[in-house]
């Protein structure tokens, strides 16, 4: 009995885990709610409802893992929020924080298994105006009150128009330095408005309702925060990674 106790080691939040409350906290600020749903999904609700048929070359950028004919693990989290609209009732406001998966090689900024929070909100008189004050508020919240926010024309099947958003660089201040590659701008997310045949495919009348989405990579809004220069250091569950956060 006198022998000294064995430490006890506490766990922590992993950092992932940190960027995710923070975001989940600012968007359930402006009146979201959280839904969830599963990785392994079908190809109905991952491809087909968003307007990626089969022999659309979108599917290339987001080759997956199939399990089947038509079963394989979600490449977006969008297929929970297509449920969504199939199930509740109009207007709708929901995001959808979630692991996702792509047939990518592994490197510093590439991983099979990486994590999203999607956005949608669907309501009579929806418009671009609404999609750029929610985007302009997240990004501001995330990254400093004076962080400047850029659109830029994109394109998505599932969105039409479509916008990739750039933030002014939080560590250089637009300038330009290594964070930054030099262009004074960090990407963060894509959105646009939904696609009018992804509202039908969900028994929404498009001629009625409008709404707009956005997907954001939580792996690189939280590489960024903290400076961490690979992702792979995220999914090693190294200690001495860990007890940084
Ligand atoms: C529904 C309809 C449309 C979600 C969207 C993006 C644009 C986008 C990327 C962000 C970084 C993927 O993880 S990433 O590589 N996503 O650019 N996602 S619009 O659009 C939806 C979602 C749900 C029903």
């Amino acid at each position: 009995i006198t022998m000294p106790a064995k430490e006890v080691k506490t766990g922590g939040i992993h950092p992932l885990n940190h960027v995710v409350n923070d975001m989940i906290d600012i968007f359930q600020s402006m009146g979201f709610d959280v839904v969830d749903g599963p990785e392994v999904e079908t190809d109905h609700y991952n491809f087909e409802c968003l307007n990626v048929p089969a022999d659309h070359p979108a599917r290339d950028m987001q080759d997956t893992f199939y399990l089947g004919e038509n079963l394989l693990l979600r490449t977006q989290t969008s297929a929970a929020q297509i449920r969504t609209m199939e199930t509740r009732k109009l207007p709708i406001r929901v995001i959808c924080p979630g692991r996702v998966y792509r047939a990518d090689e592994v490197d510093a900024t590439h991983s099979p298994v990486f994590h999203q929070l999607e956005g949608l909100v669907v309501d009579k008189g929806i418009t671009m105006c609404d999609l750029k004050g929610v985007l302009e508020q997240f990004a501001r919240e995330i990254y400093g009150k004076d962080t400047k926010v850029r659109f830029r024309p994109s394109f998505f099947p599932f969105t039409e128009p479509s916008v990739e958003v750039d933030v002014s660089c939080s560590e250089c201040g637009g300038k330009g330095c290594r964070v930054c590659k030099g262009a004074g701008w960090i990407e963060i997310l894509g959105a646009g408005m939904v696609h009018p045949n992804v509202l039908r495919s969900c028994g929404i009348d498009p001629d009625i309702y409008t709404g707009f989405a956005f997907g954001i990579g939580i792996d690189r809004i939280t590489t960024t925060r903290y400076k961490i220069s690979d992702i792979r250091l995220l999914f090693e569950n190294d200690k001495r990674f860990l007890e940084q956060f």
